[in-house]
């Protein structure tokens, strides 16, 4: 069934930090193809994005930088929403929920519902710190996981194991405001009973909308098999849209009950008067874009919502979430800092928006986890974009400005290989549109690669410089059809790269493109004029990996160290037990590697008894040999010897193990006498 207008919105990024390429292969570059598909396509569309600018998270990083939550939105969304403009994330509007059209649409749509007594009001003991005089939210509670017993376990999830947690559960729970043991209090909240909307979810998910992505179909199926509980929609937190509602000091709305109204609201601020026709009207078709983690919100929360307050709201036509994209094997985190930042990669790689546009979606997490490397990002930049598209074109350019002044040649008569060359373009223009039509973009986008394979061959078969030696006419055809393909890839790549098809638009001086277009066979006129060639991607260098490579691998050691905790204190020991073990100070006279191990150093060390003495360390790792001549060191001296490599050893050295695992020789902190005892 044709719709006659289509409203794409993309999941709101939360503004507690910059957006990464998980963000971006999850929903807004998938989400930015199928707007600019259906643009190109001349249909009614409109694509809504924002920041998600409340929530707990928000909260806690002001706290912990000493600033407001309106600090700390105001720096992300800029930094969002300037970056997605950068990669040319095309929505029509990028607004925030912390607008004032947000909070008067968020706080009616509570106070409809509310009115109509589509709530159930319930109290429940909650977590409460009596220092800080407020309740805690699950993620303000930490303690040790019932499960697996990490001591770090947050109250809504334990991020070790996996589990999802009550805070309640928690051992030894602990407010991560004040640090003091959090008593239980009685509150009260408001409820969406989603049992109630069962039966018409069930209906409209798992019979009318079988054609849903397995992903999101299942997920659906799931919850709903476990049947459907009331979930509360406010929250006791000073952040967020206060609940309208008299004796609700102190309670705001729950950030996932306001954030997709925040949908609503931007298309409010972007259409005053329009906004209606785009929301409640049947013959419009609402997709949402999302992540797989938002899944239960868009398909069951959100219609449940939209289902009580009626009025005409309708319920989406899709919901093509996507699976998650690891980093080089790690799941991505904003904690750990393990991610390629947005605003960094535009910094970092200036120009080179469609590259990375390339390569999230030939690798897009449609329907399993994928993974992103930085040698993948080189190979398919590489040996795609610059081997087979940027190839293709720049011959066809370059050989039109060699033989024909850079002007269009006229086609005479086409022969075979002209004819099916051009219907192969037509063909890979079919199974684009089906593709994408079906929100299948990574196999759209391998079509249209496949179009500029289908030029390259064809200038392979037809060898036009070796025609031209004799044949001025047969090569103008070539050339003619030549530059009708490259023509088409400049249509067919704009939802994917539409900064190189904007490029070779204005190179081939081709103004308004659009999708029926596409397929055609003179799209430019005989005697037109074309541009100057230009490279349309260039080799990305080892040296470009290799950078990205050790910035990942700092922001590992970084965590490492920020993660490190000393180990906890070994069980009391007897006094009498320490004094046998005997520790001196002796001086480095000689230090050297031990053939054919690389852990192991072997020392002499004066010890003041005028005979060296030998000791084998296993620290090579962490020193060269000749550092440690001249040191003084700690070493057990009532070791039995023992034999390491055939090298006879007379003791241990001591060393302390940093963060990371490495070792630092321990030594007296001024120069003692060699044989000095440590006690
Ligand atoms: N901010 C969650 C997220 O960024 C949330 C999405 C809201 S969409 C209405 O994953
Ligand atoms: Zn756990």
């Amino acid at each position: 069934m044709e719709k006659k207008r289509t409203l794409v919105t993309t999941a709101l990024p939360y503004a507690n930090g910059p957006v990464h390429i998980g963000h971006l292969a999850g929903v807004y570059v998938p989400a930015d193809i199928y707007v600019r598909y259906l643009r190109l396509k001349g249909e009614d569309v409109l694509m809504i994005g924002g920041s998600d600018e409340h929530g707990v998270p928000i909260t806690i990083k002001a706290k912990r930088e000493g600033v407001t939550p309106q600090d700390i939105v105001d720096r992300y969304h800029s930094i969002i929403k300037d970056s997605m403009e950068g990669l040319g994330i095309s929505f029509d509007i990028y607004s925030r929920t912390t607008s004032d059209i947000h909070s008067q649409t968020a706080s009616e749509f509570f106070r409809h519902l509310y009115d109509k007594g589509e709530f159930i009001e319930k109290s429940s003991m909650q977590l409460y710190d009596e220092k800080a005089g407020q309740f805690l939210a699950d993620r303000y509670v930490t303690g040790e996981c019932p499960h697996c017993h990490n001591p770090h376990a947050y109250g809504d999830q334990c991020e070790k194991c996996g589990t999802s947690l009550s805070p309640n559960e928690l051992i030894n729970p602990k407010s991560a405001l004040t640090d003091t043991t959090p008593v239980l209090r009685e509150t009260f909240h408001w409820y969406l009973p989603l049992d109630k909307w069962q039966p018409k979810l069930e209906q409209w998910i798992l019979n009318d909308h079988k054609e849903w992505r397995p992903n999101v179909y299942g997920q659906c199926k799931s919850w709903l098999d476990m049947g459907l509980q009331p979930r509360a929609v406010s929250r006791d937190l000073d952040w967020g849209v206060p609940v309208p509602v008299e004796g609700a000091e102190g309670k705001v709305l729950y950030v996932w009950f306001d954030a997709p109204i925040g949908y609503i609201s931007n298309t409010k601020e972007l259409l005053p008067d329009s906004w209606e026709k785009w929301w409640k009207d049947p013959e419009t078709r609402i997709i949402n874009f999302i992540g797989k983690d938002n899944i239960v919100f868009h398909c069951i929360v959100f219609p449940a919502m939209l289902s009580a307050y009626g009025d005409g709201y309708q319920l989406p036509d899709n919901v093509p979430a996507n699976e998650f994209l690891n980093l080089e094997g790690d799941k991505i985190s904003t904690s750990r800092n393990w991610a390629v930042w947005l605003h960094e990669y535009l910094e970092e790689f200036p120009g080179k928006q469609d590259v990375l546009r390339y390569v999230l979606t030939a690798n897009a997490p449609e329907t399993k986890d994928n993974d992103f490397t930085w040698a993948d990002f080189q190979a398919r930049n590489n040996s795609e974009l610059v081997a087979i598209l940027g190839n293709f074109v720049n011959r066809a350019l370059v050989l039109t400005h060699k033989y024909f002044g850079g002007k269009v040649p006229a086609a005479g008569s086409l022969e075979q290989i002209d004819r099916e060359a051009l219907a192969e373009i037509g063909e890979l223009k079919g199974k684009m549109s089906a593709l994408l039509d079906e929100f299948h973009f990574r196999d759209a986008l391998k079509e249209a690669m496949n179009m500029a394979r289908c030029g390259n061959k064809y200038l392979q078969e037809t060898e036009p410089w070796k025609v031209a030696k004799s044949d001025m006419e047969r090569t103008a055809t070539i050339l003619n059809t030549a530059l009708q393909i490259t023509a088409n890839l400049a249509i067919a790549f704009e939802p994917f790269l539409p900064f190189m098809s904007k490029k070779l638009c204005g190179i081939l001086n081709i103004g308004n493109i659009d999708w029926q277009m596409l397929g055609g066979d003179a799209i430019l006129p005989a005697g037109a004029e074309i541009g100057q060639p230009e490279l349309l991607f260039e080799k990305i260098e080892d040296a470009a990996v290799s950078a990205q490579l050790a910035k990942l691998e700092a922001a590992k050691e970084a965590n490492a160290k920020a993660a490190w905790k000393p180990e906890p204190v070994a069980e009391d020991v007897d006094i009498d037990l320490f004094a046998k073990c005997d520790i001196r100070v002796g001086t480095v006279l000689e230090c050297q590697k031990v053939p054919k191990a690389d852990k192991l150093l072997q020392f002499k060390i004066d010890d003041g008894s005028g005979e060296p003495r030998t000791i084998v360390s296993g620290i090579a790792k962490y020193y060269e040999p000749e550092q440690l001549v001249g040191k003084q060191v700690c070493y057990i001296a009532n070791l039995p010897a023992r034999k390491l490599r055939g090298v006879e050893s007379c003791g241990m050295i001591l060393s302390a193990v940093n963060s990371d695992g490495s070792l630092t020789v321990i030594g007296p902190s001024a120069p003692v006498a060699p044989g000095s005892k440590v006690g």
